[in-house]
């Protein structure tokens, strides 16, 4: 049963100005747009990235912005519902491509916020982590969780960009968001914990009473993903996907933000079912089509698109070759606020 509510313009002008005066404003006018019925109403739109498009206006801003000017060389994807210069691609996530070019360092900073790097293209960039030197290949997914400084570096001899994922936007909405800076960060003198303490699956160090860091496992190198998403569909009929866990404690990477592998064979649609989260899809490899809610989005690699929460997405593989894809999502957030849901289609 849904009544239709009482509006502002029902209401004497006296009485409206008087709350105003008072600071006071009724619930009723606005209740629905609140709590609307059944599921929420999002201002997310699908949007799409095409990289092509986007690879000669960030080598153009390599050109025109001195990374002692920006900081951060990176030109922000802002959703379609929100308009160009929204720093949300989501409710919850930003994103933005950042380059790097070669000698060029990104000064350390720390922020509340944390970020997420996957490598889209270029050889020799590094993010060091709290001392953590972390090599940048393509397809790895390299994490900064919140608190921990992180400086960029590159050695390498042609551009290297990634994308960045941060859950900003929440931090923003929290009046949260803050970041702190100090000078390049020394490095350990060794490889990182994926190639040290996690370089099999199921093992992690004995420890007589140390505790594991809180992050222990900062990088995950995408040859390691790409090999267990096939050797999954090479035995299993259903949905390859897999999540990028902690591998001390088996819950998700970061705390707001999640990240999961997909692997779509050559002619496969998969059709998953209508979700709570809101997700970021970046394309590693191969061809395809999505469906999200009815807006049909072409993609190939490197490219990037978004669906909103509750969307209807239906991704196809167009491709002769297996299709890769790392999706950026908020499941983890809303998980710990205890309404993360799944509905059939
Ligand atoms: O690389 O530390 O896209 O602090 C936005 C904020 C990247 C970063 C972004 C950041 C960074």
């Amino acid at each position: 049963m849904s009544v239709q509510l009482g509006t502002l313009e029902e209401l004497p002008q006296d009485y409206r100005d008087a709350m105003t005066e008072a600071g006071v404003a009724p619930l009723w006018p606005m209740m629905r747009k609140v709590l609307p019925h059944g599921k929420p109403i999002p201002t997310t739109k699908p949007s799409y990235w095409n990289f092509q498009h986007l690879r000669p206006l960030l080598l153009r801003a390599g050109e025109l912005t001195p990374v002692e000017k920006a900081e951060r060389r990176v030109l922000v994807m802002s959703d379609q519902g929100r308009g160009t210069g929204a720093m949300q691609a989501t409710s919850s996530i930003y994103i933005g491509m950042q380059l790097l070019l070669p000698g060029e360092t990104a000064p350390a900073h720390r922020h509340t916020p944390s970020a997420a790097r996957i490598i889209v293209e270029g050889k020799g960039g590094f993010t060091v982590v709290d001392g953590e030197k972390l090599p940048m290949n393509r397809g790895d997914l390299v994490l900064t969780p919140g608190g921990d400084w992180h400086d960029h570096g590159h050695e390498g001899d042609e551009p290297v960009i990634w994308l960045d994922a941060l859950d900003l936007p929440l931090f923003v909405y929290l009046e949260g968001s803050y970041a702190e800076e100090a000078p390049l960060q020394a490095q350990r003198n060794r490889p990182d914990a994926a190639l040290v303490e996690y370089a099999a699956a199921g093992l992690v160090p004995s420890r007589r009473g140390n505790q594991a860091r809180r992050y222990p496992m900062a990088r995950f190198p995408w040859a390691r993903t790409e090999a267990a998403l096939r050797q999954m569909a090479q035995y299993t009929d259903g949905v390859v996907e897999m999540d990028y866990v902690n591998p001390e404690t088996g819950e998700s990477v970061l705390p707001v933000m999640g990240f999961t592998a997909m692997m779509i064979r050559p002619g496969e649609t998969v059709r998953p079912p209508l979700s709570s989260e809101s997700a970021v899809f970046h394309v590693i490899g191969g061809a395809g089509e999505s469906l999200v809610d009815g807006c049909k989005i072409t993609w190939s690699e490197k490219d990037t698109f978004t669906a909103p929460v509750f969307a209807e997405v239906d991704h196809k593989n167009t491709g002769s070759e297996p299709a890769f894809l790392i999706r950026v999502h908020d499941r983890p957030l809303q998980e710990k606020l205890g309404y993360y849901e799944e509905r059939a289609r």
